[in-house]
């Protein structure tokens, strides 16, 4: 049998991509391992420093595989709960506390918890003919996978209320404009914008741009002050990193810097 996810490492990149493009690489038991297995690889290999998401055949990511949901009458109810706290949640945790830039490249619709791994990963690059559909309202259920945190924080409650109880296909224009996103791009050109992108982040200062992210997300909890002591603390850990003495010296000597990530 074919494995459900691929996942390729080169010159500091990973690429992970959803394998199981007959269903929209929606996601069963075995496709949650594997992809555990993958991200676990991707997070103790000290060459990967950007992870690249992406889906095979024509979709990203179709969220739940629902022929796996034995909802017959008669049938005990499936603990949903138990999915996501033992499932989804390590998933998208595990995504967003990687220290190392994710970028994500939406080839094709993005559905459920499909839309919203996209929505966590760090630069979210979608194909024009992509789209975004929060389609948990459709069938009883509530956006998961970060989908209630992420929808108002990238786009406002109005939006997020209109995704989220409509359950709209969000074309990948749209949801450039609306800043859900970080760009639409041609769909010949995602993947080469995609590695582009990833191999640049490789070759740049890793451990800061794994604190940038930590400052980031911790921003929506904080207060003013509050972020500022953070910064004080996450500036003392950048300055005592290599690549910080090689940014330094560099610009001084008018060289291009070379970072290790260290
Ligand atoms: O259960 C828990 O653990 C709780 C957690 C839930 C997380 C969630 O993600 S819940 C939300 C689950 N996802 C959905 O409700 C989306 C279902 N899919 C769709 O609405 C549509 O497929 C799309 C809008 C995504 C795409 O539509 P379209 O017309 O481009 O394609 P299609 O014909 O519907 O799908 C193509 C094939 O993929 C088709 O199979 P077939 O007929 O060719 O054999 C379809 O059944 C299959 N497929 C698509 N999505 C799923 C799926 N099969 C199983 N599960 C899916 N989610």
């Amino acid at each position: 049998t074919q494995p459900s996810i691929l996942l390729e490492i080169d010159q500091g990149v990973a690429l992970l991509t959803l394998n199981r493009p007959d269903s929209l690489n929606s996601f069963n038991a075995d496709m949650h391992a594997e992809i555990r297995n993958a991200i676990s690889q991707v997070r103790k290999n000290a060459e990967v420093r950007a992870l690249v998401i992406t889906g095979s055949g024509r979709g990203f990511c179709a969220g739940q595989d629902l022929s796996d949901r034995n909802v017959a009458p008669g049938a005990e109810v499936p603990d949903l709960g138990e999915s996501i706290e033992k499932r989804y949640n390590p998933l998208l945790r595990s995504i967003r506390e990687l220290p190392m830039p994710v970028i994500c490249a939406v080839n094709g619709v993005a559905a459920g918890a499909g839309a919203n791994i996209a929505l966590a990963c760090d630069i979210t690059l979608a194909a024009k003919s992509a789209s975004f559909i929060q389609a948990f309202c459709k069938i009883g259920l509530i956006p998961d996978s970060g989908g209630t945190w992420s929808l108002p924080h990238l786009v406002g409650m109005a939006r997020a209320k209109g995704m989220a109880l409509l359950g709209d296909k969000i074309k990948a224009e749209q949801a450039e404009s609306w800043g859900l996103i970080w760009r639409c791009v041609e769909d010949d050109q995602l993947m080469e914008e995609a590695m582009q992108l990833a191999r640049h982040l490789a070759t740049q200062p890793t451990k800061g741009l794994a604190l940038i992210k930590r400052a980031l997300h911790a921003s929506t909890n904080n207060t003013f002050d509050q972020q500022l002591d953070l910064e004080r603390d996450l500036q003392r850990l950048a300055g005592r990193t290599e690549d910080y003495r090689e940014g330094v010296g560099a610009f001084m000597e008018k060289r291009t810097p070379k970072f290790k990530g260290q």
